[in-house]
């Protein structure tokens, strides 16, 4: 399959490294909408939000718990969105289940 992230998730194509498990792998996105702006992906294939089911949902389970880690760690004390775009009229631009974690500047009311 031809998914740029399964390629990241595997180190074929080099990223910004947050944090890595197992089952998961944060990086910084390479087109940042604020000072803080990293994804956070299964490192499974599942194409979108629309593709989680109860089979593969500890994965996502899993990442909540990576992002409440790791913006404790990066000290986001005024906040922080987290973001899923599912689809083409919400933008989804890469076919792999992603979470945008954006911070470090207001993110409304332009955002959702
Ligand atoms: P979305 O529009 O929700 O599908 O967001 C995809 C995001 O992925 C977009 O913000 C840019 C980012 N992105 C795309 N290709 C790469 C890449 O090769 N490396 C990194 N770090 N980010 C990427």
């Amino acid at each position: 399959m031809d998914c740029i992230f399964c390629k990241i998730a595997a180190g074929e194509i080099p990223c910004k490294k947050l944090y890595e498990d197992e089952q998961v792998l944060a990086f910084h996105d390479i087109d940042p909408k604020a000072p803080v702006h990293f994804l956070v992906i299964p490192k499974t294939h599942i194409g979108s939000a629309s593709e989680i089911t109860s089979g593969n949902s500890a994965v996502v389970a899993h990442i909540f718990e990576v992002i409440a880690k790791l913006t404790a760690q990066l000290d986001l004390k005024n906040g922080y969105r987290v973001v899923t775009n599912c689809g083409k009229d919400a933008g989804q631009s890469v076919e792999h289940l992603h979470f945008h974690v954006l911070a470090g500047r207001l993110l409304y009311p332009d955002m959702a």
